[in-house]
């Protein structure tokens, strides 16, 4: 029994996350694999996806703030309670979400920073996060994806709002001139009520500015990379939905290559919460966005594992800045096999090779490459050494299939190549 004992992994009285020590408790449920992803921080890494993503949308927000570096160990206050979440809410539980110990757990949106950065005197803000979440395992579900929050808050004397409706006004011009179609939601409703506490106007407002923000924001991503004609409009749903932390709310949906995918949720915020931010004075939205399921879009990234590949393969088909198309690659083997000759007098192309290697392999060719070139200090004679890398998109292969798939090779540079 003792002998059985040491070796089952027992949660240690401390551990150590992001440069601290947590004592643990019966709270806590945190595993190896998830703390492994803190310090990751795809949405800085240059070049990811999920940061040129990021950027895309920052530049489209330019007077906003652009925050992108707060820690996801926060508490429960700050994830749930500051937002109006009631005590029995099931996100809080242990089977949902995670937790270091009963004091500290790892933020499961991004909406947890929002009292913070209000408090910090923001008005205007975008905040990128990596966020955790206890899920169902699948190729659209992680427990770490990324999320983007964005919030505008304004007073609610006349000249502030009357800047935010110059602005309602400025968006409606720019769709107007857009190949967008909206199906809207009326903007307040019995079952997607206005705050007592707001002018019912003001509340108006504040949605339509939201609206037409959100609209302005999902053209710009889906149209540049989707094409919308007048004939093809980018479509565009509004749905009222449920937050405990925000009234009225919506989801939005895009209508993208034949599916409506979720994009975001978003809302008025809750009045308590800008109380709690010391800006009672002003009121105003926000929205939650997920990055992954933009960026699986936009890239035709077709499982959500990948953002976390280390693999050149992935990492180095993605250029700063610019949405392309991910081009995938194969998950079994490579096994690479050597040839170098002397090149016949008149010369051969490496061209010849490839074509050569290509027409005896196919598909089962991942790559041909030169890795030595030599010249007889002598006879001046020229050799090309060349690796072909062979493997599958779909099965391991085995070592005879590749020496025999070897041996046609060179039997063929020495008959069709004369080498
Ligand atoms: C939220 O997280 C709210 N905090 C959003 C919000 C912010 C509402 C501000 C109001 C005001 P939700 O759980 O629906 O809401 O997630 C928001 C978005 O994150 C979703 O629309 C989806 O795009 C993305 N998302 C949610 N769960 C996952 C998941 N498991 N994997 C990938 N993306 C996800
Ligand atoms: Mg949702």
């Amino acid at each position: 029994l003792r002998r059985h004992r040491s070796t089952v992994a027992a949660t240690p009285s401390e551990i150590p996350i992001l440069g601290h020590s947590y004592p643990t408790d019966s709270y806590t449920n945190i595993t190896p694999t998830i703390v492994s992803k803190l310090s990751r921080r795809l949405h800085a890494q240059d070049g990811h996806p999920i940061s040129t993503l990021r950027s895309l949308i920052e530049n489209h927000f330019p007077d906003y703030a652009h925050l992108s570096s707060l820690s996801p160990v926060v508490t429960p206050y700050q994830n749930f309670d500051s937002l109006s979440f009631p005590a029995d809410h099931p996100g809080r539980s242990k089977t949902d979400s995670y937790y270091i110990n009963k004091d500290v757990m790892l933020r499961t949106h991004t909406s947890a920073h929002e009292v913070d950065v209000f408090t910090s005197g923001e008005a205007r803000w975008l905040l990128t996060a990596d966020v955790y979440r206890r899920d169902e395992i699948d190729a659209s579900h992680y427990p770490v994806f990324h999320q983007m929050e964005g919030a505008n808050i304004f007073g609610t004397d006349d000249a502030s709002v009357g800047a935010v409706e110059r602005d309602i006004q400025r968006l409606e011009r720019q769709l107007a001139e857009s190949n967008i179609e909206i199906q809207d939601v009326q903007h307040i409703t019995a079952t997607n009520p206005a705050q007592p506490s707001h002018d019912p106007r003001h509340s108006e407002i504040a949605a339509r500015h939201l609206k037409l923000s959100l609209n302005s924001l999902m053209y710009e991503l889906f149209a540049g990379v989707g094409g919308a004609t007048k004939e093809n409009p980018l479509q565009v749903r509004w749905i009222e939905a449920y937050f405990p932390f925000t009234s009225p709310s919506y989801e939005v949906e895009v209508f993208f290559r034949g599916k409506w995918l979720e994009i975001l949720g978003c809302g008025v915020v809750l009045q308590s919460t800008l109380d709690r931010s010391n800006v009672a004075n002003k009121m105003g939205w926000a929205f939650g966005l997920g990055l992954e399921r933009i960026a699986m879009i936009l890239y035709s990234i077709p499982d959500i594992r990948l953002f976390w590949s280390e693999d050149m393969r992935f990492l180095s088909q993605f250029t700063s800045g610019k949405i392309s198309t991910f081009k995938p690659y194969s998950k079994y083997p490579a096994s690479y096999r050597d040839v170098s000759f002397w090149q016949p007098d008149n010369g051969i192309h490496d061209n010849d090779v490839y074509d050569l290697v290509r027409d005896v392999a196919g598909d089962l060719a991942e790559d041909v490459a030169v890795i030595d070139r030599f010249t007889h200090p002598k006879t001046k004679r020229h050799s090309t050494a060349f690796r072909v890398n062979y493997r599958s998109m779909d099965r391991s292969l085995v070592n005879e299939e590749v020496n025999a798939l070897q041996d046609q090779v060179v039997s063929r540079l020495k008959e069709q190549l004369r080498v």
